[in-house]
């Protein structure tokens, strides 16, 4: 290995590693890695899958890359004894943001044990060139600027030749097609992420440090950013016009793979599986169809195959998160899909009365999800909760109709990234502990449980915590210059900001906690809450959700009698990057989601693995981690999902009458208070969250808060308690096998994609 980066190294910049730069060596690595990548072959197999999203969030890839390939300890080895480090040089890398958090990063995960189960299997995507923004914290405000990522030497390969030309209203593009190369972890083999571009794009119309751009100009602007602001209709129409283009280029990309195979069309379901991550690619039914037609199909067959081909995977019960296109907007962008939506549509109306499962509505609105589940063969929901919300309730309906199309599928993640690359320490202790059988077979890890009370395992895994500790303390100091001490309990909530994931409700703790140290209760331990979030752009009590972090964060550091106690952090721009520090370092993993609104949550499963302890309500995949994990080794609190969507139904949720107690009033108040003003509080934002949660509170925090408070105080108290703490962490451990996407991929294999 030695030689080999020596020889790139001397052919292109005439020294060796020890002369290099960082910037020479990340350059070097990553074209020997995919050098290395392009002498795999393909996975073989008669029948192949095609993921097709509208995000896959990949987060960097050479270590990554590296560690399936089986080359990361030799490299590592290589540098450290030319006095240079792997983790200095990944830096380099700028991670694309293509994704907004769980459903993206969960096709990332998909993509990396889809290729380690060495099945056929290719994810089909947007290349956008700015991705999600970058969020820069200013005044302790979240501002957003363009987050490039796409340099002259990055891991895309243009497909030189590969071009689909897609009709649209307005006239026809022309798309370019780039490739990822996705290898299994020591599969030998590789499979590809696709990801397509306008040949006419114009990524120089976004002005330096904005992530504003002229809306309707489609020709320069359709690959440009991840799910443009929809806050208006021009918003709303770009996000079809995106949708469309990634499903016309995968269909076409689809059929000519078939015919190339020599495969006859009319068995497209025995050679193809389609898999619609959410709502965003459903229009590759209507448009399968279409093709289909083109190529002589009767229309009936046509439906028929693409409908045992296709299968739909629902990611939220959210009202609003469900996609329904006003019929005027589709007519607009793609005409030539309405004939086929409508027949689609006429076609259901025939055979149902109920008309809560037209795909059309009576206000001509296109409802995503119903086109997939009556043309799809396949419904899965991401956790068993979720699943069963789904079948009894969101989905009751159809569910009636098509018992046998639905099924659950529970979310898993990669423990290549989530606990190779991102906890080395962690990892060389369970495999000097169990050996490395668990890093193909994950439920190896429950022989974890043998040590259970074996008090030097258990300290090392208390010191392993402690290393991670600071780590992400010289990290923070690094990049936003703020001392954490890693000698406090690390409670860590980072995910999306959403009402529902309940932010505020962390919030009004630490507005608990601060009064009662001020009060004169210091804790034994100090604390150190952190948060990592980003709001979309036009989400306004999100983004003031954001600005009350923040200033809680500068109250909680000004303050002397507070600050050696307990602080209050944010990290800025919260990516997969920076997901791989914090999450190591965590010792309470908060998922306090309202019961019901979480369909799984991955980061649980992250944190879980890293021996966290999980702080959460009775949502998601919460609930299977309790079940595996057993009550005395997780911390659940909070109103159950039947009296939420009870509460729902019956509208009989008051905020108001909660906000009479004194005790709750005193930290609501607290958000308009002085205190917060002079920490650098904006009356406007601070006014309307408070407003917004004393009259509404749509997602009911105070409902649960006082049932919150209790439990995280028994947390820190138990926390005094090292042996016993670390305990719960193994148990922990041992217990998150489950949550290997690796399992998730052979269950979507064995009961829906059957690809061998
Ligand atoms: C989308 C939107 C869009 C507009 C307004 C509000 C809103 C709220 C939520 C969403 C979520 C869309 C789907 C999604 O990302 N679901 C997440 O999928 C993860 C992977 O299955 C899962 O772990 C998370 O629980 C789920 O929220």
């Amino acid at each position: 290995m030695e030689q080999r980066i020596e020889g790139l190294l001397k052919k292109k910049y005439g020294h060796g590693i020890k002369e290099s730069s960082n910037i020479e060596l990340f350059d070097i690595l990553m074209h020997m890695t995919k050098d290395e990548m392009e002498r795999h072959p393909a996975v073989p197999g008669k029948k192949k899958l095609y993921y097709i999203s509208a995000e896959f969030l990949m987060g960097k890839l050479l270590s990554n890359n590296l560690i399936n390939l089986d080359m990361y300890d030799d490299v590592k080895e290589v540098l450290n004894r030319n006095g240079k480090n792997i983790e200095d040089i990944e830096e380099i890398e700028l991670e694309p943001s293509l994704g907004n958090g769980g459903l993206g990063r969960l096709a990332a995960c998909f993509l990396d044990s889809i290729a380690t189960l060495n099945l056929p299997g290719d994810g089909i995507g947007l290349n956008y060139h700015y991705g999600l923004f970058k969020q820069i914290f200013s005044k302790n405000l979240q501002k957003e600027v363009k987050n490039p990522w796409i340099t002259e030497d990055d891991w895309l390969v243009k497909r030189e030749g590969v071009s689909f030309e897609v009709p649209f209203r307005r006239g026809t593009v022309k798309s370019v097609m780039y490739d990822i190369d996705i290898p299994g972890y020591k599969a030998g083999t590789i499979n590809k992420l696709h990801l397509f571009d306008l040949e006419s794009v114009d990524d120089k119309i976004v002005g330096e440090d904005s992530i504003s751009f002229d809306k309707k100009d489609i020709e320069k602007n359709l690959t440009l950013f991840l799910y443009p602001d929809d806050s208006d209709r021009e918003g709303l129409l770009l996000r079809i016009y995106q949708q469309y283009f990634m499903v016309s280029n995968g269909a076409q990309l689809i059929l000519k793979e078939m015919k190339e195979k020599g495969y006859n069309l009319h068995e497209l379901d025995k050679h193809v599986a389609i898999q619609i991550n959410d709502t965003h690619p459903s229009m590759v039914i209507p448009e399968l169809i279409r093709l289909l037609q083109n190529e002589g199909f009767k229309l009936d067959e046509a439906i028929d195959v693409v409908t045992k081909t296709c299968a739909y995977t629902n990611h939220t019960i959210l009202a609003e998160a469900l996609e329904k296109w006003p019929m005027d907007y589709l007519e607009e962008v793609v005409p030539h899909l309405i004939p086929i939506i409508r027949e689609l549509d006429n076609r259901v109306r025939e055979k149902y009365e109920d008309k809560s499962v037209r795909i059309i509505d009576d206000d001509l609105r296109v409802h995503m999800a119903h086109m997939d589940i009556h043309y799809g063969h396949s419904v899965n929901g991401v956790a068993a909760l979720h699943t069963q919300i789904l079948e009894d309730t969101e989905l009751n309906n159809f569910y009636k109709i098509y018992p046998e199309k639905f099924n659950n599928k529970t979310n898993g993640i990669t423990f290549r990234r989530w606990l190779v690359h991102c906890n080395p320490y962690l990892t060389a202790e369970i495999k000097k502990l169990i050996g490395d059988d668990f890093l193909k077979n994950a439920d190896k890890l429950e022989d974890l449980m043998k040590y259970e009370n074996n008090e030097e395992v258990l300290n090392r895994l208390g010191k392993i915590k402690h290393e991670n500790k600071v780590a992400l303390a010289n990290y923070f100091k690094e990049v936003q210059g703020e001392e954490l001490n890693p000698d406090s309990i690390f409670d860590v909530q980072v995910k999306r900001l959403h009402e529902y994931k309940r932010q505020q409700m962390n919030c009004l703790y630490a507005i608990y906690k601060y009064l009662d140290i001020k009060a004169g209760n210091k804790p034994k331990t100090p604390i150190t809450m952190i948060f990592g979030a980003k709001a979309a752009p036009a989400y306004i009590i999100a983004k003031d959700i954001i600005h009350l972090i923040l200033c809680l964060s500068e109250l909680t550091k000004n303050d002397p009698d507070v600050s050696p106690y307990f602080r209050v952090v944010m990290a800025e721009n919260y990516n997969v990057t920076y997901a791989g520090k914090i999450i190591p370092a965590a010792e309470v993993s908060e998922q306090i989601s309202l019961a019901s609104k979480e369909a799984s949550g991955t980061s649980n499963m992250k944190f879980m693995l890293n021996g966290a302890l999980t702080l959460g309500t009775e949502d998601g995949a919460n609930v299977e981690i309790r079940d595996l994990v057993g009550e005395d080794n997780i911390y659940i609190f909070g109103e159950k999902k039947d009296k939420v969507i009870k509460l729902y139904q019956n509208s009989s949720y008051d905020a108001s009458a909660y906000v009479k107690k004194p005790a709750i009033k005193k930290l609501v108040d607290f958000i308009i208070g002085d205190e917060i003003m002079k920490a650098g509080g904006n009356e406007e934002n601070l006014k309307r969250l408070h407003h917004e949660l004393i009259t509404k509170d749509y997602f009911m925090t105070f409902l649960d808060l006082e049932d919150y408070i209790e439990k995280k105080e028994q947390v820190f108290k138990d926390y005094e308690n090292k042996k016993e703490w670390n305990r719960k962490a193994l148990v922990n451990i041992a217990k998150a096998g489950f949550f290997s996407s690796d399992r998730t991929i052979a269950q979507y294999n064995e009961d829906i994609w059957k690809l061998r």
